[in-house]
């Protein structure tokens, strides 16, 4: 698309008028506004043909189903998106307004977690951008991911206020609201041929509320739409108790209401359990399938039978695994299909991905509540166990265990997974390790009963983001060097292969590696007042703070390094900044500990003079989208330390890679795919590899002390957690090395294999202090790794799972 620069300026205009205000006295936010509005109504158009396109033509259309989406600041990738950032930004030269100024004035929608958010983000750009009938369903928080401030070194949470504003690039849609029924009673009636219907009485209704945002696909005119659901009270408040003084009994069945769509809950893993949460699940599962089922009534009628012709349904890990239940519920108490004819239309409509491999995450809900909360959906829950049953007991007829061990309801508990892997016909893990280690290990029973339901996706970005967009100084190199098909085709960068002994290239690639580390040091002058040397080797992890993740590794082998420094100033190293960047989820003690260990150190070392600036750290706080815009491109090297075995994929590590930054990490999710792509010579592995963990797992024998007291050095990093080099409270990393070397709250000393890899660790960052000396060998390395980076494409994944799992086609408009 481009645009005629004159009617664009008119437009902003006109929204500024419409606000009651002039390009004269607008405020940033007033502009921000206008600007998004102008962008809007180009929108607007492309928009309703989309969807008229996909309805005339009649063609299958995909559905993904998540609980979080991490869409980050929608202004300037949709400026991308259309093709016309460059054309905006000289309109709004024409007016003296600096349009960095105004993307700044977005806040972010941070309606995610982490990696598995933000790749529902990445999926739907790719989905739109290669113009295939897919979109978003999930819920419109109004308080997303906490904000994050680091006070006296220790994070405190504050609430993410992203609609105080109003949101240019949202439209509500109140008129396609939906009912969701919570609690209440099933009450059975038979009909003349003895037919038992289901009927509700005295439940708790709540309205849900869509709003849309259009995801637009890059240079064509597909937009898709990403409906996020508000929950609201029926009715408003009561005006009866109202009038009678009763003020918190007046609003309480609306605040009630309104809890569900509150905010997010910022737990990246580990147990939910609570009532609220399921609320949140069935609110927008429910509120999504009615809106499926009616969209489908209207175009093909009740021929149910051919749902799964049209509609495919992506359940983006447990949380919307509901799904499965309402889905029969609609089938059979709406529509009045028989069993058997609902449940293959089910499992033909769904499939699930599965994200993790740790034990503690995989939901479950406690038999009470969940028969309370959704008395029908438990019945139909406990009708698809009793049926799953009677199959295993065909299968393996004396295996109880097994029965007992794959049973969907049991211990008390309804299990998320279990009724995932019934009731869809595919299941995914997102890199082959991962997807290997969920068939031979976690979900080995589950494999051997349903072999061809199971899938590898390779996780990917969209690289219209996250480097078109947050690199634009690369993009253009690479565009110079390639032409421009890589923005939507990225196994296209391979052609960069031929430069990588080109040494005026690789100059070029420097120069830029070195502007962005600028851009970069001066944003974290300008919010946090520290100085970096934008000429030290920026070493970044930037990801949830998780023990699996390590960044106690990282943190430990910096001590170890101002140890060496204080007892030798003149020890020869590379000057390196170690960055990090990470949220804790609140009630995890031990991760917030950790990020009390990191500012602290960061303190000591920042400070002491003998160090003479050659290591510094430095701790980013409330890392989000917006921020890792910043960072990925400035990263000389990528921190992917996992204890191998316990990342699914990681995808922070294909946005470190495509923006040149070599690897340094295990063996673990898709860093094997990395390796194998970009060659081992251009990353720096090191660690137990995912079996050697499970046979330590398995034979117990693993004893930290053996490490402890024979690693050069590790004994003294050890001690100072405890005597007071980092904080005059002696206390407070008592707990780390507890767990470390005692262990804590039942679980193994060093469970995650801190110490055992430390010294494997430590080697391989001085290969990469070694390397990084070497300024043209480096920068081979890293443009290497983003010739071939193609592979990490969220298109190539979305791809596959359009060809694999949903069979959905292109559909141009
Ligand atoms: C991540 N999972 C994986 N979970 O850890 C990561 N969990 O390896 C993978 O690359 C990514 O998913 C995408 O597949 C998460 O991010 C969560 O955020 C989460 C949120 C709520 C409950 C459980």
């Amino acid at each position: 698309m481009s645009i005629k620069k004159d009617d664009f300026k008119n437009s902003i205009l006109k929204h500024l008028k419409l606000a009651g205000t002039t390009l004269k006295d607008a405020t940033k936010r007033e502009l921000f506004d206008a600007v998004s509005k102008a962008a809007m109504e180009l929108v607007m158009e492309n928009w309703r043909e989309t969807k008229e396109t996909y309805d005339s033509k009649n063609v299958k259309q995909a559905y993904y189903l998540s609980a979080e989406f991490l869409m980050g600041r929608a202004f300037s990738n949709n400026l991308v998106n259309l093709t016309i950032l460059d054309e905006v930004k000289e309109t709004l030269e024409d007016l003296n307004i600096n349009i960095n100024e105004i993307e700044d004035q977005e806040e972010d929608a941070g309606l995610g977690n982490g990696g598995l958010g933000r790749l529902a983000a990445c999926f739907l750009d790719s989905l739109a951008t290669l113009e295939l009938p897919g979109h978003g369903y999930g819920i419109r928080y109004k308080y997303g991911m906490f904000k994050q401030k680091i006070e006296n070194g220790f994070q405190v949470e504050y609430p993410d206020r992203w609609l105080d504003y109003e949101d240019p690039w949202e439209v509500e849609r109140r008129s396609e609201a939906v009912k969701v029924k919570f609690g209440g009673e099933v009450i059975v009636v038979k009909d003349a041929d003895g037919r038992e219907h289901f009927r509700r009485e005295s439940a708790e209704v709540v309205t849900a509320v869509p709003y849309d945002m259009p995801i637009i696909g890059y240079g064509v005119k597909n937009v898709n739409t990403l409906r996020l659901w508000q929950a609201e009270s029926e009715d408003g408040f009561d005006l009866q108790a109202f009038n009678d003084q009763h003020y918190n009994t007046a609003v309480k069945k609306q605040t009630q209401a309104e809890d569900i769509s509150r905010v997010l809950y910022p737990n990246d893993s580990g147990p939910s359990g609570k009532e609220l949460r399921l609320r949140q699940q069935y609110f927008f599962v429910s509120a999504s399938l009615q809106d499926i089922m009616k969209k489908f009534k209207a175009k093909h009628g009740n021929d149910f039978s051919k749902l799964p012709e049209y509609v495919a349904i992506q359940l983006n890990d447990t949380h919307p695994v509901v799904a499965i239940p309402e889905l029969m519920r609609l089938l059979l108490d709406w529509e009045k299909l028989e069993w058997e004819v609902a449940w293959p239309i089910c499992t033909k409509v769904f499939s699930y991905t599965n994200h993790t491999i740790l034990a503690e995450a995989l939901e479950k809900w406690p038999i009470d509540l969940f028969k309370k909360l959704l008395p029908r959906i438990y019945q139909i829950v406990d009708e698809i166990n009793r049926r799953f049953l009677l199959e295993l007991r065909e299968k393996y007829p004396t295996d109880w265990q097994k029965h007992q061990k794959m049973a969907i309801i049991g211990d008390g508990m309804i299990k998320m997974a279990w009724l995932a892997i019934v009731g869809s016909h595919a299941v995914n893990g997102v890199a082959a390790l991962h997807t290997e280690i969920l068939k031979n290990q976690e979900l080995k029973e589950w494999y051997e009963l349903y072999p061809e339901k199971f899938q590898n996706k390779t996780n990917g970005v969209t690289q219209r983001r996250w480097l078109l967009k947050s690199n634009p100084e690369l993009s253009e190199l690479i565009t110079k060097l390639i032409g421009d098909k890589w923005i939507t085709d990225l196994s296209e960068l391979k052609k960069l292969e031929k430069y990588a002994d080109d040494e005026k290239i690789l100059k070029e690639f420097i120069k830029i590696k070195h502007t962005k580390k600028e851009q970069l040091a001066k944003y974290i002058l300008d919010t946090l007042g520290i100085y970096i040397n934008p000429d030290s080797l920026f070493d970044v992890q930037i990801k949830r703070l998780h023990e699996y993740k390590r960044q106690l590794l990282n943190i430990l082998h910096v001590i170890d390094l101002y140890n060496n420094l204080k007892a030798n100033p003149d020890l020869d190293i590379v000057p390196r900044t170690f960055i990090f960047g990470a949220k804790a989820a609140s009630g995890y003690k031990r991760a917030k500990q950790i990020i009390k260990l990191i500012n602290a150190v960061a303190i000591k070392i920042n400070n002491d003079p003998d160090i003479k600036g050659k290591i510094r750290v430095v701790f980013v706080p409330n890392y989000r989208v917006s921020v890792a815009e910043k960072l990925f491109p400035a990263a000389n090297l990528s921190e992917q330390i996992s204890t191998a075995g316990k990342e699914a994929s990681g995808t922070g590590n294909m946005k470190f890679m495509i923006n040149g930054a070599p690897t340094i990490g295990t063996m673990d999710g898709a860093n094997v795919e990395i390796v194998e792509e970009a060659g081992i010579e251009n990353n720096f592995i090191f660690g137990l590899t995912a079996e050697e963990v499970v046979a330590l797992n398995s034979t117990g024998e693993y004893n930290p002390w053996n490490e402890y007291n024979s690693v050069p050095g590790l004994k003294k990093v050890m001690e100072q957690l405890l005597d007071g080099t980092f904080s005059d409270d002696r206390s407070i990393f008592t707990e780390i090395y507890n767990s470390l070397m005692y262990g804590a709250d039942g679980n193994r000393p060093d469970q995650y294999y801190v110490l055992k890899d430390f010294a494997s660790y430590r080697e391989a960052q001085l290969r990469v202090d070694k390397a990084f000396r070497d300024e043209l060998g480096w920068a081979k390395k890293a443009w290497l790794n983003i010739a071939n980076s193609g592979k990490f494409s969220s298109d190539r994944t979305i791809q596959q799972y359009a060809d694999e799992i949903w069979d959905i086609k292109k559909t141009t408009v």
